[in-house]
């Protein structure tokens, strides 16, 4: 499929979670291999003596078209054998992995013992999953995710599954970051001289989006190009998960503008959806411009039409 609004050059997605996964697919259905993802590693825990890396496997399977539909997250079709024997074992199985998806966890693991970086053992399984989009690690030092509560600290996946984010929280830290830097092939892909737009997909500002911006480096690596970002807020409620939530527990209202207000030191450009039109002249005061547009992904057609949109708005604000 062309994209009218993108005749050339290579596009940069920053992704997290579900509705980063899905935008990243609308990308990569326009793009192919003239993609890179590049994806948050604050999600990734060790459990069960495996390494996994949740966001970074959403986007692969999304990418592969073998996510389940319905959650957005794990395989279509999962057999659940290894969980099942293992809650019967007394083992933790709050962190449902399926059969398929421990296939991959333990080979990451085993590659990951082995000594081989983060990037690289993911780039084999993107080649063995048939994508041709570059799905890329923030970095190949590991980062975790730390949520503060009223109660104390929590590690994220305690946070989001064990607790499914029914804890207020107060704020956030990405342990080991300041240790952290880009990795050659994310500077690689953000410096590629034919780079032609940035597109932060619409994810969560808080535990998707800053820890990739959090890494040393990273947000003066983003001058090159447009920066589109989409916002994962539609009239005042996340499309899935926490954001919202978060915000209020924040003190900030849960709109668009919000989120915006977090972008403008380096976006050039916001996509709102038309239900927060009226937020439109407030964004273009913090110096975006605004493309207002149905922003809600119900289905692989609507990933294509946005990512579409957004290829085009990314054109006309390269052109003046
Ligand atoms: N999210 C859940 O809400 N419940 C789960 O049991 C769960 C398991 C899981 C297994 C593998 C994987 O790659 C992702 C999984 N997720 C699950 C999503 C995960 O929590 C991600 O961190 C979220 O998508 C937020 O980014």
């Amino acid at each position: 499929m062309s994209n009218p609004g993108l005749t050339s050059g290579n596009v940069v997605a920053l992704a997290g979670g579900v509705g980063g996964a899905k935008l990243a697919h609308g990308l990569a259905a326009h793009l192919g291999d003239r993609l890179s993802v590049i994806v948050n590693t604050g999600d990734d825990f060790e459990h069960l003596g495996l390494s996994i890396c949740p966001d970074i496997d959403t986007v692969l399977y999304t990418l592969a078209g073998i996510a389940n539909r319905a959650q957005g997250w794990g395989i279509e079709g999962e057999s659940w054998s290894f969980l099942d024997q293992l809650g019967r074992l007394g083992g933790p199985d709050w962190f449902r992995l399926g059969d398929r998806d421990v296939a991959l966890h333990v080979l990451r693991s085993l590659r990951l013992r082995a000594g081989e970086k983060l990037t690289a053992v993911n780039s084999g399984f993107a080649r063995r999953l048939g994508i041709a989009a570059t799905v890329l690690p923030m970095c190949d030092e590991p980062v975790r995710t730390v949520v503060a509560t009223p109660d104390g600290e929590l590690p994220f996946q305690d946070y989001f599954v064990r607790l499914r984010c029914e804890v207020p929280v107060t704020g956030f830290r990405f342990d080991g970051v300041e240790r952290a830097g880009p990795s050659r092939e994310v500077l690689a892909a953000l410096r590629d001289p034919d780079l032609s737009a940035i597109v932060i997909c619409p994810s969560n500002p808080f535990v998707s989006i800053d820890p990739i911006l959090s890494v040393p480096g990273m947000r003066a690596e983003l001058g090159r190009a447009p920066v589109v970002a989409v916002s994962p807020i539609i009239a005042g409620q996340a499309v899935k998960g926490p954001a919202a939530k978060m915000m209020r527990e924040l003190d900030m209202p849960a709109i668009a503008l919000a989120v915006a207000r977090r972008y403008a030191g380096f976006a050039t450009g916001f996509v709102i959806d038309h239900a927060d039109a009226a937020q439109a002249q407030e964004i273009e005061a913090l110096g975006m411009k605004v493309l207002a547009t149905d922003a809600l992904m119900r289905d692989e057609a609507d990933r294509a039409r946005l990512a579409g949109e957004c290829l085009a708005f990314a054109e006309m604000l390269h052109h003046g």
